[in-house]
């Protein structure tokens, strides 16, 4: 074989002779081939070391091997303790305005249809100082949220469908200059029109193994392009309403205060202060690994989005051109979309490099600067600049 070409790339070609080479991600090729090595990062924590603690499960991202991440290391968290539910005598019941109030065996639901869901997320916490630990993507399996609610039989009446976990505990629940703790359980709310949409899923099955407890045993919702707190774990109960839900955990922890417009200025009289819910995914992407493979560098990372096809990935070496990404063809809609990017002729030395996302209606990733009238740390998708020594 010529020297120009390293084994990977052979492999590639050889697979793409066979008519495979559709499915193969340039991630999920034999790690470290020969010749091959992870260049280190030089921006890391003296401490990193992204775990299991008892409460959090965090993810190395350079650890990518492919779509998506093993059951094992996939990230987890939450509010309360992580409840031990019985699959044996579990119930899902729907309530409120439903013509047929229900309760669900595991069974019954596996009965129903199921679907496939490659789903990538993030926390809505995730953000540089951990090095994107809180982000994954995952295949799940389970039946269409919009088939359960047909079988209840959503009423006219109805706007709003509230998710509520097995799992609770004390909150501070604030009115006004009074702070009430109340034991509450975790829930989270959509609008009916987001329910009512074929792709969120109920879901039994992670990488097409049982939830383990720490990702909610057994059963949670999966609304893919959601930030992962719309993703009830443990769920217990859908309750169909008309009222808005303003539940701690969908109205007051998970909300991002910003300041637009105006002259620019953070505190200037003309800003206008607006609050939003966490809910969609916050066009983001990382960088995550550089393999030195043959005299090439390969610079990878991932994007995750609400789904809205993209229209490049560019990568800056020092402040130099945006350069187009290519995009892994593994990915689909609602995965993490991995990308790399061939540095040629990268110089000994120490290097930033950078990572942009645009995607088809025009929306740019923002920079860190950009990202500076948010005054809450949620939803943090600004670019990420990497430090690396070649
Ligand atoms: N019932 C319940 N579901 C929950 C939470 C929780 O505290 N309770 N935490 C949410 C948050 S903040 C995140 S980021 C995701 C994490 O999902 P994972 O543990 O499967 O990665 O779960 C969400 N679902
Ligand atoms: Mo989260």
């Amino acid at each position: 074989m010529p020297p120009s070409i390293t084994r990977r790339e052979a492999l590639r070609n050889s697979l793409a002779a066979a008519g495979a080479i559709a499915m193969i991600s340039e991630w999920a090729m034999p790690a470290l081939a020969q010749g091959e090595v992870d260049v280190p990062f030089t921006d890391l924590p003296a401490n990193f070391n992204p775990g299991n603690s008892a409460t959090t499960r965090q993810f190395d991202i350079r650890k990518i091997n492919g779509l998506t991440v093993p059951k094992d290391q996939f990230f987890a968290l939450q509010h309360f303790d992580r409840p031990q539910v019985d699959g044996a005598t579990y119930k899902l019941k729907l309530t409120g305005l439903v013509n047929k109030p229900l309760e669900l065996s595991l069974a019954d639901l596996k009965a129903m249809k199921p679907v496939d869901l490659v789903a990538g997320y993030e926390c809505s916490g995730n953000s540089p100082r951990a090095i994107q630990a809180l982000s994954g993507c995952v295949k799940y399996t389970g039946v269409r949220l919009v088939d359960v609610l047909k079988r209840a039989g959503v009423q006219a009446k109805a706007r709003e469908v509230v998710f509520l976990g097995t799992d609770h505990g004390s909150s501070d629940v604030v009115f006004r200059q009074q702070t009430f703790k109340l034991d509450q359980q975790f829930g989270r709310s959509i609008v009916l029109e987001d329910a009512m949409n074929p792709d969120p899923i109920l879901a039994w099955n992670l990488n097409g193994e049982p939830l383990s407890r720490e990702h909610g045993f057994p059963l949670r919702l999966v609304m893919p392009g959601w930030y992962g707190v719309c993703n009830v774990k443990w769920l217990s109960e859908i309750r169909v309403q008309k009222e808005r839900y303003v539940g701690n955990y969908q109205a007051r922890w998970y909300r991002t205060i910003r300041g637009v417009g105006g002259s620019g200025k953070d505190d200037g009289p003309d800003t206008q202060w607006i609050e939003n819910e966490v809910t969609r995914l916050q066009l983001k992407s990382v960088i995550a690994r550089v393999r030195k493979s043959g005299n090439a560098h390969n610079i990878m990372g991932f994007v995750l989005n609400d789904g809205t096809p993209l229209k490049s990935v560019e990568v800056s070496i020092d402040g130099g051109p945006w350069q187009k990404a290519t995009m892994d063809p593994v990915n689909t809609k609602y995965s993490w979309k991995l990308f790399n990017y061939k540095w040629e002729g990268a110089t000994p030395g120490d290097h930033t490099i950078v990572s942009r996302v645009t995607d088809i209606d025009g929306q740019v990733q923002p920079t860190a600067d950009e990202l500076a009238r948010k005054r809450t740390f949620l939803e943090d998708n600004g670019q990420m600049p990497r430090k690396v020594k070649i």
